[in-house]
């Protein structure tokens, strides 16, 4: 139900019209440019009329009205006090409509604390814990682990592999990968989950208001033989002009160090982009950059670890008796074009926080440089 829209105060306008068989259509305007719309029932008598249902256009159903007064009776509307709207949640600042979505779920913004702020900016990656509940870490990974068995029986190419060929050099045990990129073209939970603030807030405290979804790609690392990544930088993978790209990694299920967490070398980020090898994946040479000496970050499910395209990571083979399920995003903003056409794929440049300053540019360079196709890798 919405809340927080009184019909008496007169910073709202109410228009209605009525029609013959008692519907009318009411628009409230609110004094923060949000505009509300509900189709109201209005039952007629000789001495009253009254609302006896209302649905809003967005579906939202308040409650039925229990008889009225004479005139539309909207006591039942109050449900916060305009004088109090100052403890509704401020809209961002980057962002042109208000929270009102969340509003009825009690949302408030989901911000990193200075202290994490400054950890990141010290060290180039943050594991932030419990963005997201167990529950929904639960759902997240059986929507994940149904998607890869949809696509292994349909036997689309690529889903199983053995991760990067680097892998070899650095185990000789069986390796495999299930991936797939763009989930969000797979199922809507992941659609949901990529725009959800409580990611998308954390994200815009480190690259910034506006944040641009680079790709995405769930990675589940199976039992015993969960391919290992060699350490290296994104930057290669898509090299940008002001370097905001940042890796969100959302965690499904709990990853500790036996399953092949992340590692990463805290501080790396400072390094600038850095020379790779590019035989069987761009990754750092092996005997110099060896997995086990990195930062372990181990994550528990729910958790997000936020990294730098600059920060140097990888991962160790998952050994465990169980999957690791994650959910990997590359974020940027908006106006860091690629310096290269490269890796462009399908789900890029949805704005999944505040705007796109360069969208309906009409031709210019920069546009066609961001949306130029070239083929996925
Ligand atoms: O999820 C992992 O284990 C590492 C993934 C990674 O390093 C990458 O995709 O660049």
């Amino acid at each position: 139900m919405h809340k927080g829209y009184n019909t008496h105060n007169p910073l709202y306008s109410l228009l209605s019209i009525r029609t013959r068989s008692g519907f009318a259509f009411v628009c409230f305007e609110s004094p923060r440019l949000s505009v509300m719309c509900y189709i109201i029932r209005v039952t007629k008598s000789r001495t009253k009329t009254s609302i006896s249902d209302a649905v809003a256009i967005d579906g939202h159903r308040l409650q039925p009205y229990q008889g009225a007064a004479d005139g539309i009776d909207t006591t039942r509307l109050h449900h916060i006090d305009p004088a109090k709207t100052s403890q509704l949640p401020t809209r961002h600042p980057a962002d042109s409509f208000s929270y009102r979505g969340f509003m009825t779920k009690g949302y408030t913004q989901s911000r990193l604390s200075s202290e994490e702020q400054n950890f990141y900016a010290e060290h180039g990656y943050l594991l932030a814990k419990s963005v997201f509940s167990r529950d929904e870490a639960a759902h997240f990974h059986n929507e994940a682990h149904q998607i890869a068995r949809r696509l292994q029986a349909a036997s689309i190419e690529g889903v199983s592999n053995q991760g990067w060929a680097a892998g070899a050099k650095i185990t000789d045990l069986p390796r495999q990968l299930l991936h797939c990129h763009n989930v969000q073209y797979h199922s809507a939970a992941f659609s949901r989950l990529i725009c959800d603030p409580r990611l998308t807030d954390r994200a815009a405290d480190i690259i910034g208001p506006n944040i641009q979804l680079h790709h995405s790609k769930m990675f589940i690392k199976p039992p015993a033989k969960g391919a290992p990544f060699p350490m290296h930088q994104d930057f290669p993978y898509f090299p940008h002009q002001h370097h905001t790209m940042i890796a969100a990694i959302i965690h499904f299920d709990d990853a500790p160090i036996e399953k092949g967490c992340v590692r990463v070398v805290p501080g790396s980020h400072k390094l600038g982009p850095l020379e790779h090898l590019h035989d069987g994946g761009h990754h750092l040479p092996i005997d110099e950059y060896p997995i086990t000496e990195a930062t372990p970050c181990p994550a528990e499910a729910g958790d997000v670890l936020f990294f730098s395209y600059l920060t140097i990571h990888g991962s160790g083979l998952n050994e465990s008796s169980e999957a690791r399920t994650t959910l990997l995003l590359q974020l940027r903003d908006p106006a860091d074009l690629p310096t290269v056409v490269t890796h462009v794929s399908r789900g890029q440049g949805m704005i999944l926080h505040g705007i796109d300053p360069l969208a309906n540019s009409g031709p210019s360079p920069d546009s066609a440089l961001r949306l130029k196709v070239a083929p996925c890798t």
